[in-house]
């Protein structure tokens, strides 16, 4: 029977130094996603949200979750610390809660920046806050009152007027207490009890409950995916998203010194979240029987995980590099840009700077043998909405950042103006563009006749 119920859990071996260049680009890229089908299926939901409000949030949520709302949101300020939750529960909320405060308010810049360029011209930039935001916390197979915190503390410390929070409910209508904990100590201003791409179009919308937000943050499946990209490119939502998002996925770099219970525990905590999750392994100069140790390890605790259904696909979705060198790992790497890079190797401590000056592209990194993704999962304070499928390359993951924006401003005296105006009517006249120059040349004359 137990024979029975064993997953393979073995994971696809590649050589870097025999594989061709093409099967190193296979690697480095993702498992293909075609959006188009995606993209037809949740247009149609959208529309339907943006016509018919509250009802159609309802009509949804009964027809993909199975979930009968009385009301569409619960409305804040959550003040109560539900009563269901255990004193472990709130005090480790509150830990990880007071870390994630303590990182994203060290992000946080309020002074406006003032720079004279030119004798007279004064240039300055000041930063505000987005004021309201939607952060879209999934559901699915697992509660995440961590994603909560990790999209409502940059919300809170940046300063924004009105979080509005949304994520399916439970079968019986409600949302989990820890995540109403959250939504207290944010101050949120409201629950959406939605998910999915109806969530989307009720926050870049709005409804008859559901204010309209100017950004949405947080992650979500394909169908929140397409439903971001479509209300960011149309004008009539006039909204912004964090960034396109794809399935989880980490990249683990272990030597001959890392032990292979903790390089396989780490590779699992990814494969957990999903079917489509990536882990994958870049082994240092492994001997085969090292090598094999982490996979025996991966097939043991895998098997014995509650969620061995899911994980089992994701690493029959992984991979193993079996490089070299740290460099060669680092290179492998930098191309792939995950969303978490592990490093597991001799001597950290005396190496990680010079390790990091060479990480280019990577979402979070995480440092040593103790140092495990869990810990920024949840509790260190660096960020867990991180930027996945590669686009590591270009976008940084969710920081207090996100939620400010910057105006810039300018004051020119007379001086200035005669000091900059001949190079702005040379450049207008370039650009055939005469009202501009004329703008200066009206002013001039009154400075030098
Ligand atoms: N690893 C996920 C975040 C998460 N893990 C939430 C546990 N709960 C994406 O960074
Ligand atoms: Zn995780």
């Amino acid at each position: 029977k137990v024979e029975e119920s064993k997953y393979d859990f073995s994971l696809k071996d590649f050589d870097a130094s025999t594989i061709s260049a093409e099967q190193r680009k296979v690697l480095e890229n993702r498992p293909i996603r075609s959006a188009d089908n995606i993209a037809k299926l949740v247009t149609p939901i959208i529309e339907n949200v943006r016509k018919n409000g509250d009802k159609a949030i309802k009509e949804l949520t009964e027809k993909f979750d199975g979930v009968k709302l009385d009301d569409v949101v619960i409305q804040g300020p959550f003040t109560e610390t539900p009563a269901e939750l255990s004193q472990e529960t709130v005090a480790a909320i509150d830990l990880a809660f007071d870390n994630l405060v303590k990182f994203h308010q060290a992000q946080l810049d309020p002074k406006p920046l003032h720079v004279e360029t030119t004798p007279g011209v004064n240039c300055s930039r000041y930063v505000r806050s987005i004021e309201k935001v939607g952060l879209y916390v999934p559901g699915g197979t697992a509660v995440l009152p961590s994603t909560t915190m990790h999209l409502g503390v940059p919300a809170m410390v940046a300063g924004c007027s009105e979080i509005v929070l949304a994520t399916p409910p439970r079968k019986d209508g409600s949302i989990v207490p820890e995540v109403l904990y959250v939504a207290k100590k944010i101050n949120a201003k409201m629950i959406v009890k939605a998910g999915g791409a109806q969530a989307i179009a009720a926050l870049a919308y709005g409804t008859e409950t559901v204010p309209k937000v100017d950004k949405i943050c947080g992650p979500g499946n394909q169908f929140v995916t397409a439903a971001k990209m479509f209300v960011q490119n149309d004008h009539s939502a006039l909204v912004s998203i964090d960034m396109p998002a794809g399935p989880s996925e980490v990249l683990v770099i272990a030597d001959a010194e890392a032990k292979p219970e903790y390089v396989a525990a780490d590779l699992l905590s990814q494969a957990e979240h999903g079917k489509d999750s990536q882990s994958v392994l870049v082994a240092i100069d492994l001997t085969d029987d090292q090598f094999k140790a982490i996979e025996e390890e991966v097939k043991k605790q895998g098997n014995a995980l509650p969620r061995a259904e899911i994980a089992k696909y994701s690493i029959a979705n992984s991979f193993a590099l079996r490089v070299k060198t740290l460099e060669e790992a680092i290179t492998f790497s930098n191309a792939y840009a995950p969303e978490h890079l592990i490093i597991n190797v001799a001597d950290i401590e005396n190496k990680k700077d010079e390790i990091i000056s060479k990480v280019e592209n990577a979402g979070s990194v995480f440092l040593g043998s103790y140092t495990t993704e869990s810990c920024g999962d949840y509790a260190s304070g660096t960020n867990h909405t991180l930027p996945t499928y590669g686009y590591a390359r270009m976008y940084s993951g969710t920081n207090t950042g996100s939620f400010l924006k910057h105006i810039t401003a300018q004051y020119i005296t007379k001086d200035g103006l005669k000091n900059l105006g001949p190079a702005v009517m040379r450049l207008a006249e370039c650009e055939s563009l005469d009202a501009h120059r004329n703008a200066v040349a009206v002013r001039m004359k009154d400075i030098v006749g």
